[in-house]
Parts: C-alpha cells; sequence; structure tokens
C-alpha cells in the first residue's frame, strides 16, 4: 500500500504530469548530479575549482530575483483568518488557478521527491517537510539548507505528518507566477519562479507561513529571527533571538567577529534567519534553527563586514546572480576589493562601471551552516537554546535610538508590533520606503497579523522565564546624513549591555519608550566615537516619536476590532508618557 508521501506525491504528479519522478537521498553523489544537471541547463557555471572547490554560479531569469509578495497569497477559507497585510484568495479559487498552471507544468522534465526535516534531525521541535521540484538547483539548494532526503524518510516513515509542497517553475513568466498556501490543510503550491524565497518551500513558506499557523494551534512560536550565542568571560553563554526585517544585517550579526573579543565576549552561531521555539521543561523557550545552511545576501559581505563568512564560502557553496572575474571567482560590490578587469556581471555580460551594479543588489550565496567558523557547538543541540532575551530591530534614520529595552513582556510585544524598516532588495518594490514590519513578519505571517500579536501576549503568560525584549537601531543618521554607529563587530558592545539587563545589571534611564542605556552603561573603550554622537544614538525625540505614533496608529487601525486590547492600551499609555515628558 502507498504512504501518504507516496500518495501525495503521485497526486502531484498526476497533476504536474512530469516524464520522470525521482525521489532524492540526500548523497553526495545526488548533489553531484544535481550540478552536472544544473551546468548542462545552461544557467549556472562552475567557478574556479581550485580556489573554490565545488562552487558554482547560478544566474536566474532577470525577472526573478526576489520574493514576490504581490504573487504570495493566504489562502485561508475566511478572508479576516488571513488579514488585511496579507493578500487573500479563496482556496478552492485558488486551486482551480494555480492548478491550471501546474497542470502539465512538468511535461518533459523530471519530478524530484525532496523529503526534508526542518531543524536537527532528532529534535522534537523538528518537523518534516516533502518539497516536490522540477529544478534541480532548489533541490541543490535544499540539500544545503535542510536535513534532507534519506533521514527524512526515515523519520517520516508511514506517518503523514509532513508538511506537501508542490513547485514547479513553469514558464517563469511573472504574470503566471504564484506562491500560495493552504494554512488550514498545511499545504504550499509554488509555481512561476526559482527563486529562493520563493521556490526553497522549506524556508519562508513552510518555516514560517505555514509554522507561524502550527506554532498558534500549537502554543510554539514560529519567528524571523537570528538565533545567536553571547560567550562571557567565564564561558557563560547566553542566547538570543533576533527580528529585523530582510537586508537589514541578520546574518551579520548573527556570524560577528566580536570586538570586545579580547575581554572575552565572542559570539556564536545558531542561526541566521529563522527560530522555531518550545517552552522547555526549565521553563525558558528553547529554540532550534530549522534550517542547515546559510541563505545570505552577498552585497555588502566582505572581509570587514563578516570575515566568518567570507571563510565559509570558499567551497561547496552555490552563489546565485553574483559577477565573476576572469578567474571564474565571485565578486560582488563590497567584497572589499576593486572589480577587475574583464568582469562579468550578474546577468552573463562582460561589464563596465555604465552598465550599473555588477552583481545583483539581491545577489545571494547558499552555504552550509557548519561551514562557519563561529557555529555554535550546540546549534544541532536537539533541546534547542534557551533564548534570554528578544530583539527587534529596523532600518531607520531616525526615531529608534541605537537600544532600549521594554518594561515588560506586553511592552515588548508593542515595541515589537510597531516595528518599521526602510525597505531593501529583498524583495521586489520601492527601496528605501519606510514600512512598518511588526517582528519582521508582515510577509512572513501565514494568519491575520491581530491574532499574531495576541499569540504573542498568550505566549507571554505561559513562559515561565519569558525572555527580556530590547529594541536596537543600528542605522541610526546625524544630521549630515551619515550613520552615527560603525555596526558589525561594535554590535557587540549593545549585546554586552543587553547581556548586563538580562543579569539585572548594566547601568539604564528610564525614558517614555523604554529603558535606554545611561551615557555610561555602554563599554565604548577603544571605539572612537564622539560624544554628540553617542547623544543623538540614545536621543528619543518626542517630535519624531509623535510622527511615528501617528503612523502606527494608522497601521493598527487596519485591523479593525481584531486588534488585541494590549496593543491599543501600550500605543495610548506610550503616547500620555510623551505627553507628560512634552508639558513637564
Ligand atoms: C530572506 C528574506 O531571504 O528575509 O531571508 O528575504
Ligand atoms: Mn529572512
Amino acid at each position: 500500500m502507498a504512504t501518504p508521501l507516496e500518495s501525495w506525491v503521485n497526486e502531484a504528479a498526476a497533476l504536474a504530469k512530469p516524464d520522470r519522478l525521482v525521489y532524492c537521498d540526500g548523497s553526495e553523489a545526488e548533489y553531484q548530479r544535481m550540478v552536472a544537471e544544473m551546468l548542462r541547463g545552461g544557467e549556472t557555471v562552475q567557478l574556479n575549482k581550485k580556489t573554490y572547490p565545488n562552487c558554482q554560479l547560478h544566474r536566474s531569469s532577470p525577472n526573478d530575483v526576489a520574493r514576490t509578495e504581490h504573487l504570495t497569497f493566504i489562502c485561508s477559507r475566511d478572508k479576516d483568518d488571513a488579514g488585511p497585510t496579507n493578500n487573500w484568495m479563496d482556496p478552492g479559487a485558488a486551486k482551480h488557478k494555480v492548478g491550471a498552471l501546474l497542470d502539465g507544468a512538468m511535461r518533459g522534465r523530471t519530478m524530484y521527491v525532496v523529503p526534508y526535516i526542518l531543524g536537527p534531525v532528532d529534535s522534537p521541535i523538528s518537523k518534516v517537510g516533502v518539497e516536490v521540484t522540477d529544478s534541480p538547483y532548489v533541490v541543490a539548494s535544499m540539500r544545503i539548507m535542510s536535513r534532507m532526503g534519506k533521514v527524512a524518510m526515515e523519520r517520516l516513515g508511514a506517518s503523514s505528518d509532513f508538511v506537501p509542497g508542490l513547485h514547479s517553475l513553469g514558464d517563469l513568466d511573472p504574470m503566471r507566477r504564484y506562491i500560495v498556501h493552504f494554512p488550514e490543510e498545511k499545504l504550499i503550491w509554488s509555481v512561476g519562479s526559482g527563486y529562493g524565497g520563493n521556490a526553497l518551500l522549506g524556508k519562508k513558506c513552510f518555516a514560517l507561513r505555514i509554522a507561524s499557523v502550527m506554532a498558534r494551534e500549537q502554543s510554539w512560536m514560529a519567528e524571523h529571527m537570528l538565533i545567536l550565542g553571547l560567550e562571557s568571560p567565564g564561558g557563560k553563554v547566553t542566547y538570543m533571538g533576533a527580528a529585523f526585517p530582510s537586508a537589514c544585517g541578520k546574518t551579520n550579526l548573527a556570524m560577528m567577529v566580536s570586538a570586545l573579543e579580547s575581554q572575552g565576549y565572542r559570539v556564536w552561531t545558531v542561526g541566521d534567519d529563522l527560530a522555531w521555539m518550545k517552552i522547555g521543561d526549565d521553563g525558558y523557550l528553547h529554540a532550534i534553527n530549522p534550517e542547515a545552511g546559510f541563505f545570505g545576501v552577498a552585497p555588502g559581505t566582505g572581509m570587514k563586514t563578516n570575515p566568518n563568512v567570507m571563510g565559509a564560502l570558499r567551497k561547496n557553496t552555490v552563489f546565485t546572480n553574483v559577477a565573476m572575474t576572469p578567474e571564474r571567482e565571485p565578486w560582488w560590490e563590497g567584497i572589499g576589493f576593486e572589480p577587475p578587469a574583464g568582469l562579468i556581471n550578474w546577468k552573463g555580460e562582460k561589464w563596465d562601471s555604465s552598465k550599473g551594479a555588477a552583481a545583483h543588489p539581491n545577489a545571494r550565496y547558499t552555504v552550509p551552516a557548519a561551514q562557519s567558523p563561529s557555529i555554535s557547538p550546540k546549534w544541532e543541540a536537539p533541546e534547542g537554546v534557551p533564548i534570554s532575551a528578544f530583539i527587534f530591530g529596523g532600518r531607520r534614520a531616525r526615531v529608534a535610538p541605537l537600544v532600549y529595552e521594554s518594561f515588560d513582556w506586553q511592552h515588548g510585544v508593542f515595541v515589537g508590533a510597531m516595528m518599521a524598516s526602510e525597505t531593501t532588495a529583498a524583495a521586489t518594490g520601492d527601496v528605501g520606503v519606510t514600512r512598518r514590519d511588526p517582528m519582521a513578519m508582515l510577509p512572513f505571517c501565514g494568519y491575520n497579523m491581530a491574532d499574531y500579536f495576541g499569540h504573542w501576549l498568550a505566549m507571554g503568560k505561559k513562559i515561565p522565564k519569558p525572555p527580556k525584549i530590547f529594541h536596537v537601531n543600528w542605522f541610526r543618521r546625524g544630521a549630515d546624513g551619515k550613520f552615527l554607529w560603525p555596526g558589525f563587530g561594535e554590535n557587540v558592545r549593545v549585546l554586552k549591555w543587553i547581556l548586563e539587563r538580562v543579569e539585572g545589571r548594566g547601568a539604564a534611564q528610564e525614558t517614555p519608550i523604554g529603558y535606554v542605556p545611561a551615557k555610561n552603561g555602554l563599554t565604548l573603550d577603544g571605539l572612537k566615537i564622539s560624544d554628540e554622537a553617542l547623544t543623538e544614538l540614545l536621543r528619543v525625540s518626542p517630535e519624531d516619536w509623535e510622527l511615528d505614533l501617528g503612523d502606527s496608529k494608522q497601521f493598527f487601525g487596519k485591523f479593525g476590532e481584531r486588534l488585541p486590547g494590549e496593543i491599543r492600551e501600550e500605543h495610548e499609555k506610550l503616547a500620555r508618557r510623551f505627553q507628560r515628558v512634552v508639558t513637564a
């Protein structure tokens, strides 16, 4: 008798009608077959075998380079369950419309069946997914990004406990591109894109959109968060989860080389993008990284900004839409050296500076996490790591100070719900516009975000030892438009203050938005920063916050009656605290 997995695969094959069906085992030999298939396809080239062994450069279709949020849908039975911040389609209508595009989409192609585990193989927090796809690039990427093949088959056995995902490149026409999620059925369909966030269905589609729904049903959390461990002198490691919108430096923070290493502060990477968290027997929220690799933004990454990842990228890495030197080595803006003569741009054309950026601004690397020198010894611990602090953040030229601590859990949830950031190239759309992005989950929450805030509030009551909640902003600018804070490895100074606050130490001053470091609260030795810059970095400007209160009020207004009263209450309390300051 067919297992539930086989039954579903047969159904998917009956729809997409591939010529061949291959069940992937996740072996190295199979990976090499996928690479050979990619090279044959012509969109992928082999990089320098001596200096970048087992590395490839994949060039995607120029109209398929980022997540397409306007083509991403949550197909809940009731439109209100998707909420005002998600695109919604009726599940029946979606099956009909997208089903027509998937019908026969794999004719002449191979359907690869990719069983995968999100999370460490033997963790009770991990879950199984199965993606069928006609893209060898997706298969190869899934092997880097998840525990894939035989291990997943063994974990699944004859169980029906898996999230199915059907993916086809279709004809890559953006007019026939859809990424649809069925939260009640826990099913994903994606057609018309080969881009990571749209096509590696384990990542945003399952690990966030579908998993966020499961997490709410089952009292756990699926978040768009990096996980890091901060080691302090004496060797104790304190774990933190941090949520920043796409391309705001989560990978760099998670893999940071600490500027305070000589003082005994070191950062260990558990994950760079996603966190699944359950309450452990010790009362802490325990986090696992559901992924096994990093799918990071290449431009801006170099030896100064992220030496750990630069070391990791020298082997077994798939690069997407970067430029290539005549030595067949990858190159991108911000890599740290000038573009050599004879550079080929991400489209495969001879490049000169009149042609704009040589690498696409959302060019990526896909690299096994274990290759990072900063990888935490606990990164595959089945029980996960206990989280002591949550950090929210965004790209704000003004408004948010370098760091502040919320008053309590409810206020912290409000701080997360208030999050906003200036947009980047990780999704299609205008770059540099401020958009509200609660908990960095706006594009990734599989249900109504008002209910999501409610879930956060409810979790706060269930976690015996809840993390303290902070907000950071590395991107504040001075009157001259320049960044006030050096960022990167120096960010450990902020993490150190957060650690001290977790431990009940750390000098702070109370402000209307929360606790901001006292002038002497941050460890600044060895750092050149003027007193004025520091004052500006920590300043809470009532005028800026007034504007932000207005903007967020409008945003929260979208949710109508469904918005939890606690969020409204925190908004009013914040406004009142500012009034008191202004009239004092
Ligand atoms: C990502 C994103 O790729 O958030 O991680 O866009
Ligand atoms: Mn992300």
